[in-house]
């Protein structure tokens, strides 16, 4: 028995950002060292992600995760109890058999990517080395030095992520890369967070004198009933002015626009209630082509719903070269999606989140086939979230070009970009 060696893996169900119960797995190894990881939970779901399994019993309405839990603390525990915590692909591969079904119906992608991260964390306990260096190392990602992400902030929620009257799902401040460089190369990361920070309460500031509501949705931005969708980017345009930031210099915009649940399938349009707009694939394509001219878009995710190939091919021909265009829904972090994204040149850009897959190889797997392929990385969170840090470590472990963790607000949300920070001063 070497020092790696499982002794135990276990669950417990604990609460998530929303209050609906999560599963929370432990992986002990010998001298009393051990580690945990949470899975964070989608309110956007793909519909070809893994599934997330749930009691559907009359606790918490259904949300549950006792079948879940069970399915950790029996049969994935008694598989991966004796292996070596190192082994992460083999171990990863041994939970993907044990469940044996396409998407993880049967053990839930929930107890299987919790036990997976746990494993990983494990690892890094009995010599102490940092988890980004871990996983970069274990999966031989990357040899040249380690870079820090560009941190997405979604200052405006709305969507599936608000019980507001917006469409769109977010509206996001992204820090541009270039211009912020600060001369010593340090702490630019640190940086990144104080406009994020500094642009968002300007907005808070900005909305009060409007008379409109300071109250926060899922995300942590800003959730006020508005006018039109094109308010609320006026008004992040005025908060960044603002605070010192100018935009399309300084600070470009980003959407998240959450599609596929604005999507009317039969009709194959695109309905948005605030605007009282509906849409074509094409029109809308047009639309964004239309703000692109009046305001510093960077990047636009999910801008058409998630089996809308052929509207994908023309939106990416359309503005695929001037906005990075992100596959969430699209995408759900599975390579074979990811594969026909590559071959048909749909999106530019993927998001990556470790339970829309569900093991952390997975996960890894996809990254290296989007980065052959000049895709951009963007490491994310979900809206149901745990104060877990794990992506902060993923996002450098990968290099990723992004991360979207939410508004530079709420404890679930700035645990990431507080991890991130605690790496830059690390590297630094
Ligand atoms: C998204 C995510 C995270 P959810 O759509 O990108 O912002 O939302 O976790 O609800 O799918
Ligand atoms: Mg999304």
């Amino acid at each position: 028995m070497s020092k790696f060696t499982i002794q135990k893996v276990s669950a417990r169900e604990i609460l998530d950002s929303r209050g609906n119960p999560t599963i929370e797995v432990r992986v002990d190894l010998p001298n009393k060292l051990s580690a945990k990881a949470s899975v964070p939970s989608g309110a956007s779901t793909g519909i070809h992600e893994a599934l997330e399994l749930r009691d559907k019993e009359k606790r918490y309405k259904g949300k549950g995760v006792l079948k879940a839990i069970k399915n950790v603390n029996i049969s994935i525990n008694r598989s991966l109890k004796g292996m070596d915590a190192r082994e992460q692909e083999k171990i990863d591969k041994k939970l993907i058999k044990l469940d044996g079904t396409n998407n993880k119906k049967r053990l839930g992608a929930n107890a299987i990517l919790g036990a997976s991260l746990a494993c990983a964390r494990a690892a890094t306990t009995v010599k102490k080395q940092p988890l980004y260096d871990y996983i970069n190392k274990s999966y031989k990602l990357q040899t040249t030095s380690y870079q820090l992400p560009i941190p997405m902030f979604n200052i405006f929620n709305g969507g599936k992520h608000a019980d507001t009257n917006l469409d769109f799902q977010e509206f996001m401040v992204i820090p541009m890369p270039k211009k912020m460089n600060n001369k010593s190369g340090k702490k630019v990361f640190a940086e990144n967070v104080r406009m994020g920070s500094e642009i968002f309460h300007e907005l808070g500031r900005v909305l009060k004198e409007r008379g409109l509501d300071t109250d926060v949705g899922n995300e942590g931005g800003y959730a006020p009933d508005i006018c039109s969708s094109i308010q609320a980017l006026d008004m992040i345009m005025a908060a960044s002015t603002r605070a010192g930031y100018i935009p399309g210099v300084q600070v470009g915009l980003g959407t998240d626009v959450g599609s596929s649940v604005l999507y009317d399938k039969t009709k194959k349009k695109y309905i948005f209630r605030l605007d009282k707009a509906v849409f074509t694939n094409s029109t809308l394509t047009g639309l964004y082509h239309e703000w692109l001219r009046e305001y510093p878009f960077v990047l636009i995710e999910d801008g058409l719903a998630e089996d809308d190939w052929e509207g994908w091919k023309e939106l990416t021909h359309v503005l695929g070269n001037d906005l990075l265009l992100v596959g969430d829904d699209l995408f759900v972090t599975n390579k074979k999606r990811l594969q026909r994204g590559i071959k048909e040149n749909v999106a530019n850009s993927i998001l990556i989140k470790p339970n829309q897959v569900g093991t952390l190889t997975e996960t890894i797997e996809c990254i290296k086939l989007a980065k052959k392929n000049d895709y951009k990385i963007i490491v994310s969170h979900r809206s149901g979230e745990t104060t877990d840090d794990f992506i902060a470590d993923l996002a450098v472990a990968a290099g990723a070009d992004y991360i979207k963790a939410g508004a530079p607000n709420r404890g679930e949300r700035v645990a990431k970009y507080n991890r991130l920070m605690e790496i830059e001063e690390e590297l630094n």
